[in-house]
């Protein structure tokens, strides 16, 4: 009786502490991906732009040794074909690592990363010192002595399909024994592998990350998972209470139809959404006849995973450039109008952890609908290395290098959601049709008219009175506006018109932009 109310006060008491929780600083809400982007980058981003602007945190590219290709030319997905654990990688070198996690700590942003420990490198990958810290390996003779992995450590023996990759996702034992795209698949059933991947993990939190996005879940035994999971160390105390857990988001993409769905994933940490961003994508663009009035019961009411569990975003790196899955519904900064109203959608209701993408621009060449060229990785110099990221003068970044991120509509609703945390989803309004709005208690207000009209309409905000700044034509700055001023007056109401063919045709309000 005592030690099962000590398992209950426990599990209570460790909710704050464990693997769901991001651990931000200051009231902060939301993730960046910095997709490619150099350590050095990073912590400069951090101090210049993250930190002031409320960012709770950065995902970033994978930081281990990875192949080196030359055919195609360097494509960013090199990086997710392991050669080992050194910390040398395309973004800079084991020392920058360091210093950019502890520049970032040091301004309260955290700091996530994209851990590949389902495979190492494809099968084809040859032998050599091809790889970004130069070391031996033989993909041929699945050899990766850095490591040391040997042929043992493979997963090959299990596998029951003729090709020796995953040829039915409806299989669930092809999807984890088998090779993903051919990558060499490892034998996370060992003992031997779960030491080399949770010592791979520990030495990231030791060294103060505080959390991981786990690449390729899906095809790995939950129960695997587990035991890896159950060896980490608690995060660095120089910057996170004692005893917190890293955050673990899992990357399983669960559009419905497969026999493995992400619930499975649940008891270990939170999962990517993928169902968020391809539906939100199909609403915002309006096909089969989606409306977005028909967002009043976002969330859980859409068959999305329970809030708790789920890190959502709108596009990532795979499904920007028709990697992985979502389809075509998914809005990119290549349509940048709908881009700024999903992202706004998204960071102004309170449904899951919010994950914004920042990228870099390629040259698309899309035939028959697939773009020829998805592989092309971030802007570089001729010998392949990465170019740093140039800022231009009104704070928009240079270079190909889009920052999503620093976009004012995307940037003020990362604060917008900072200012409304904890509040509740009320006063929710709609036409029946494309023009939506909803506050955040008495915190914040938002209005969307994405119909072909004009909105025109008084409402309810749940607002204190007074003069606001809209902080999606503008800002407040000092004592003063640079876009629409909203007045509500003192019984909370608002006379709200938004022309459809504004550039954004939607305005948000929140108790930081009163004047
Ligand atoms: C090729 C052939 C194979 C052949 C193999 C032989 O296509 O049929 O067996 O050679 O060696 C690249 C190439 C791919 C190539 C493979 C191995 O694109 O053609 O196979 O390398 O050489 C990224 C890219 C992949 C890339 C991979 C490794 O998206 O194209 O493969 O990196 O470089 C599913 C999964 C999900 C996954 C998603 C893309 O459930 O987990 O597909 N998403 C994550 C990452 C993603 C990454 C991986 C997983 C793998 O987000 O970026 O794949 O780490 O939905
Ligand atoms: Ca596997």
């Amino acid at each position: 009786m005592m030690r099962m109310q000590l398992l209950v006060l426990a599990a209570i008491l460790g909710l704050s502490s464990a693997q769901y929780d991001p651990h931000f600083k200051n009231g902060r809400t939301s993730i960046v991906h910095l997709f490619e982007w150099r350590w050095e980058d990073i912590a400069l981003e951090c101090e210049r732009y993250l930190a002031p602007n409320g960012f709770g945190g950065v995902q970033i590219s994978p930081p281990n040794e990875h192949i080196v290709l030359d055919y195609p030319w360097r494509p960013w997905y090199q990086r997710y074909q392991p050669i080992g654990y050194n910390l040398c990688s395309r973004s800079g070198t084991e020392a920058e690592l360091i210093n950019m996690v502890e520049r970032c700590n040091n301004v309260g942003v955290n700091v996530y990363a994209d851990v590949v420990i389902n495979h190492m490198c494809g099968a084809g990958g040859g032998e050599g010192r091809h790889s970004s810290c130069g070391s031996y390996f033989s993909a041929t003779r699945l050899d990766f002595p850095t490591v040391p992995y040997s042929n043992l450590d493979f997963n090959d023996g299990k596998c029951s399909t003729g090709s020796g990759n995953i040829e039915n996702y409806q299989d669930i034992y092809q999807v984890r024994d088998c090779r993903l795209v051919g990558l060499l698949d490892l034998a996370l059933e060992k003992d031997y592998v779960r030491g080399k991947l949770a010592d791979y993990l520990n030495k990231l939190i030791d060294i103060g990350f505080a959390g991981f996005r786990v690449d390729a879940s899906k095809h790995m035994w939950p129960g695997d998972l587990d035991v890896v999971y159950s060896r980490l160390n608690t995060l660095n105390t120089r910057w996170f209470q004692g005893g917190a857990k890293p955050l673990i988001f899992q990357e399983v993409i669960d559009l419905g139809g497969e026999p493995i769905t992400a619930s499975e994933y649940f008891g270990l940490g939170r999962v990517t959404e993928f169902k968020y961003g391809a539906k939100l994508g199909t609403v915002i663009r309006r096909w089969n006849g989606e409306k977005m009035s028909y967002l009043s019961n976002w969330g859980e009411g859409w068959a999305l995973v329970p809030s708790d569990r789920a890190l959502v975003f709108v596009d990532n790196h795979d499904n920007q450039r028709g990697h992985g899955a979502g389809g075509a519904s998914i809005i990119t900064f290549w349509d940048s109008r709908l881009y700024k109203i999903a992202i706004g959608f998204m960071l102004a209701h309170p449904y899951g952890l919010t994950r914004v993408m920042s990228s870099y621009r390629w040259n698309r060449n899309i035939v028959n609908g697939a773009d020829q060229n998805d592989w092309i990785g971030p802007p570089s110099y001729s010998d392949g290395t990465t170019k740093p990221v140039s800022i231009n003068p009104d704070t928009t970044c240079g270079d190909d290098w889009v920052c999503e991120h620093r976009w004012r509509q995307i940037r003020n609703m990362v604060i917008f959601r900072n200012v409304v945390n904890g509040q509740p989803f009320s006063n929710w309004w709609d036409n029946g049709n494309n023009q939506v709005a909803f506050g955040r208690g008495n915190r914040g207000f938002v209005v969307f008219n994405n119909d072909d009209w004009n909105l025109d309409v008084t409402l309810d905000t749940g607002m204190p009175g007074g003069t606001y700044c809209d902080v999606i034509s503008g800002q407040k700055e000092g004592n003063s506006c640079t876009g629409k001023q909203i007045t509500v007056s003192s019984d909370g109401k608002v006379h709200f018109s938004i022309s459809n063919v504004e550039e954004d045709p939607f305005v948000a309000i929140h108790a930081d932009s009163k004047l």
